[in-house]
């Protein structure tokens, strides 16, 4: 089976870090860097038109050479330059850098005076209390790493479940095809939503008399069978993820469908208020007296409880049982909610489409407004905009609006950076001619929580309409900063600047739980696809998954407004 594109997207990463270990060009490391969020957020398996023999798609930022390299690991599932690198620098001593406090140079540091090469073994130098001394570090920073140590070591298994999406819809469309299934759905944390995954669970309903587990691990991207029966299998594909499958009876189907999607403790608490009534809930149905009563659909088994369906995205026993009992639940927001989208990039900085053509893809979505916010100067690998180019963009908007013919209303901004001291990367003049301000911090992600906070809190109060990929987190590569979140959405809701939900699958920051006390503070979350070509705004979906999951209704979402709305909310400020 071919490689995703996230783990080829991997490699890229791994060159990247190996190379900046190296004191690489700079440039280059950004443009591995670059080329691998591409592909971890590119819509169709590469190595499979690898295999197939097919020339890949025309990638932005993505030339000859590194085309070549995407073909290399395809086919090899390596490249050259990986195992050249990975021989000057030892494996685990890349991981390091994921570890918030630790740049190239302190890597080296610990490398060279340590002998320090992998996570555990700086757990156990930490421990000991050799890191503090070395120079450029102290008892603090050692006391931050040991924290972030502990949680990493056990997250790292963990998948963005974006990344997974092709293969589970491949599995899908294949079991719909075996002999004696009914009903397929898939199960466990992906259906809840959650933005990574432990492991697939797919649930089937057969008619008896069909060796359904037979059928799929036989499938041509298994690679071990780790345990098979007449109703249910375990395998682990090609590329490493696990995928649990259970077969059922039709009548059945509900019942289980619930039990697999969980989660645990959501149905705990759904076994203990079925006792309560006389009730009994497997996953097979629910019983009374011995009595088979419910359990073809979901909605039978909660409607004996006296609940409506609670979507499978709050079913995390985060109140929600209390909320569906007094008939509190919320109306979450659905994708037809969104009528913008307020934080893109184009081609002026490090995107790679052209502002006409983000306003047509933004069109063709069914938006009808887009903030183009390009990089501020601060930002030169990004090729962040200086006054020149800015004053020139916001020319070149107004001629295109005065054209017309886009099907979206353009909006001029800019994406600030957050300087460490808090000041923003752009004169008051400049701010004052911009119709949304969105500010976001690209680093010192390391700072402790005091002088973060009031880093964000000093931010905020300058013309801010929307805090950027608030917490600084990628999915299994950097941990969410250290600060006061409750203080900033005091402040941001004093001020009136909204969150940021970044929609890239491997931000997905505000996570779900931020999101949700976002709403409960009266901060309105805007959802943005952090757009670097055209084809990456429909990344938004996953923005409204992670939404949904954090309880927010379509008016809890700044970019849900009308366009005049919205307009009288950045007037504001
Ligand atoms: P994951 O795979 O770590 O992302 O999270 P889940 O929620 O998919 O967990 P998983 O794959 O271990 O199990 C799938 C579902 O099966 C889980 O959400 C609820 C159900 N389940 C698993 N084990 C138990 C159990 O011991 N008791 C109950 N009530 N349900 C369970
Ligand atoms: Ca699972
Ligand atoms: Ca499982």
């Amino acid at each position: 089976m071919p490689l995703y594109n996230v783990r080829i997207s991997q490699v890229f990463e791994e060159i990247a870090d190996l190379l900046d270990i190296e004191e690489a060009n700079p440039f280059r490391i950004r443009a591995y860097r670059n080329a691998a969020r591409t592909l971890s957020e590119y819509h169709q398996e590469l190595a499979a038109l690898v295999a197939q023999g097919q020339p890949l798609p025309k990638l932005p930022g993505i030339g000859a050479d590194l085309g070549t390299k995407i073909v290399e690991i395809a086919q090899t599932g390596s490249c050259a330059l990986l195992d050249r690198l990975r021989g000057e620098v030892p494996p685990a001593v890349a991981y390091l850098l994921s570890l918030p406090g630790l740049g190239p140079k302190r890597v080296r540091t610990l490398y060279h005076e340590l002998a320090i090469t992998s996570p555990s073994h700086l757990q156990h130098a930490a421990e000991q209390g050799l890191v503090r001394r070395l120079p450029g570090f102290g008892p603090k920073l050692e006391q931050q790493l040991l924290q972030a140590l502990a949680k990493h070591l056990d997250t790292q298994a963990r998948l963005p479940r974006a990344s997974v999406r092709p293969s589970v819809e491949k599995l899908l469309d294949y079991l719909l095809r075996v002999p004696g299934v009914r009903q397929v759905e898939v199960a466990g944390s992906y259906r809840r939503r959650r933005d990574t995954v432990g492991d697939i669970d797919i649930l089937v309903a057969a008619a008896p008399g069909y060796d359904v587990p037979f059928a799929f691990t036989a499938h041509e991207d298994v690679d071990e069978v780790l345990a098979q029966g007449t109703t249910k299998a375990s395998v682990r594909l090609r590329n490493g993820l696990q995928v649990d499958l259970r077969v059922v009876r039709p009548e059945s189907f509900g019942a289980a469908l619930l039990y697999f999607t969980g989660s645990k403790a959501h149905n705990i608490a759904l076994r203990l208020m079925a006792r309560e009534r006389g009730l009994k809930i497997n996953e097979y149905g629910v019983y009374r007296d011995g009595q088979r009563i419910a359990g073809d659909s979901e909605s039978s088994v909660y409607a004996l409880l006296q609940m409506p369906v609670i979507p499978p995205e709050l079913r995390e026993m985060r109140g929600e049982i209390e909320a569906a009992r007094h008939g509190s639940l919320p109306t979450l927001l659905t994708w037809q909610d969104l009528r913008g989208d307020l934080h893109t990039h184009t081609a002026a900085s490090d995107g790679q489409s052209s502002i006409k053509d983000m306003a047509l893809a933004a069109h063709a979505l069914g938006l009808e407004y887009l903030a183009i916010t390009d990089h501020s100067p601060q930002q030169r690998l990004a090729r962040g905009l200086n006054e020149e180019r800015l004053l020139a963009q916001l020319d070149e908007i107004d001629r295109l609006q005065s054209a017309g013919g886009l099907g979206v209303t353009l909006l001029k901004g800019m994406e600030v950076d957050i300087l460490e001291d808090g000041r923003l990367d752009l004169s008051a003049a400049l701010l004052d001619r911009l119709d949304i301000v969105v500010a976001a911090m690209h680093d010192h992600f390391s700072l402790s929580r005091a002088r973060q906070t009031s880093r964000l809190l000093r931010a905020l109060d300058q013309r801010v309409h929307i805090l950027a990929h608030p917490t600084g987190r990628l999915i299994g590569r950097r941990a969410p900063i250290a600060v006061d979140f409750a203080l900033v959405l005091h402040r941001a809701r004093e001020v009136g600047c909204a969150l940021e939900l970044d929609a890239q699958p491997l931000r997905l920051d505000l996570d779900d739980l931020h999101c949700r006390e976002a709403k409960e503070a009266g901060v309105l979350i805007s959802i943005n696809s952090d757009a670097h070509s055209a084809a990456d705004l429909r990344n938004l979906r996953y923005g409204v998954e992670q939404a949904r999951r954090g309880w927010l209704e379509r008016q809890d979402v700044l970019n849900s407004r009308t366009l005049a709305q919205l307009k009288a909310f950045l007037k504001r400020r």
